[in-house]
């Protein structure tokens, strides 16, 4: 009898667990929502799943909650030091093989003021997290954006880094030209000026105004007027060479920076970035992309030095 009733114990206990996992599985592929959950808003805040960086509304930001759709679970931090175990570079001494003690005391350092720099598809190398730390984070810092993570990817082909607004996401990828220190830190500063424009987007008007950008909205889309040309979104992306001869200003530090407004604003930042941190303008373009040396007397660099002058 007794063993029945435990057969039966066990038999709920199964029904149970398979229950509570079903439950706790995971509602991304990867780095992307499954496409099934975008139009709902599981929390009730307004936001859609899509656009809301804590679709559960447990507190914890969703790539570093172990399940971003249940709100009872958020993984546990068994060594209470801050940092979630799943994300954790050490707990109670162990660490994966390549996480040196240095990233341990990085990821540390970082993570108590907000800043979260977390494995998923990538490793960190750790000269890596060092040029995040010695020349990058100090500086950003002033700008007091906090609860942001950093994660590095295999990337598209060509691809740098990469912001996801909906995440508080920037990604940094693998791409081999990224082991060169400039343009390492000058992406990762690409890629939080996106985040910034975000959160302060009086600042990034008064930018864009300045510099000469005129935003037109024209049967429900917007487009981009510099000087007598407009662009739309579409332009950006198929007519970049177009673009490239017909734009014509020292205050466009690269091919890039003309694509629009907000890619401006971002590579400027970069651009200013290793002009504050004394970058030799004189050696040709650096990281193939960037002319320092006749953006050093733009109009758009003295704009930066005088109102984000903190980079
Ligand atoms: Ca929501
Ligand atoms: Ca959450
Ligand atoms: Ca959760
Ligand atoms: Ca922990």
């Amino acid at each position: 009898m007794l063993c029945k009733n435990w057969q039966k114990v066990f038999f709920i206990f199964c029904v149970l667990t398979f229950v509570s996992f079903s439950q706790a599985a995971p509602c991304y592929d990867g780095f992307d929502l499954k496409p099934h959950l975008y139009f709902k808003d599981l929390d009730n805040d307004g936001l859609y799943n899509y656009e809301d960086p804590d679709i559960d509304g447990d507190g914890v930001l969703n790539f570093l909650d172990i399940d971003a759709c249940n709100k009872d679970v958020v993984g546990e931090d068994k060594d209470q030091d801050g940092i979630l175990d799943h994300l954790d570079f050490e707990v109670f001494g162990k660490r994966k093989n390549h996480i040196t003690s240095q990233m341990i005391s990085i990821q540390k350092e970082f993570w108590n003021n907000g800043i979260y720099i977390i494995e998923k598809e990538k490793e960190w190398k750790e000269e890596e997290l060092q040029w995040i730390v010695d020349e990058v984070l100090q500086r950003l810092q002033h700008f007091n954006i906090r609860n942001f993570i950093l994660v590095k990817e295999e990337g598209r082909k060509g691809q740098f880094g990469r912001f996801r607004p909906q995440e508080r996401a920037i990604f940094i990828t693998a791409h081999p030209r990224l082991s060169e220190q400039n343009c390492f830190q000058a992406t990762l500063v690409h890629e939080f000026f996106h985040l910034y424009s975000k959160e302060y987007p009086k600042t990034y008007e008064d930018f864009y105004k300045y510099v000469g950008w005129l935003l037109i909205e024209k049967d429900g889309k917007t487009l981009y007027q510099y000087g007598d040309d407009q662009f739309s979104t579409e332009d950006f992306a198929k007519k970049k060479k177009y673009i490239d001869e017909k734009i014509q200003s020292n205050d466009f530090p690269s091919s890039y920076s003309k694509l629009g407004p907000k890619e401006m604003f971002s590579e400027v930042a970069a651009a200013s970035f290793m002009l504050f941190k004394n970058v030799p303008t004189d050696q040709g373009k650096i990281c193939k992309t960037y002319d320092l040396n006749s953006f050093q007397s733009s109009s758009a660099f003295e704009w930066f030095s005088h109102n984000l002058s903190g980079i």
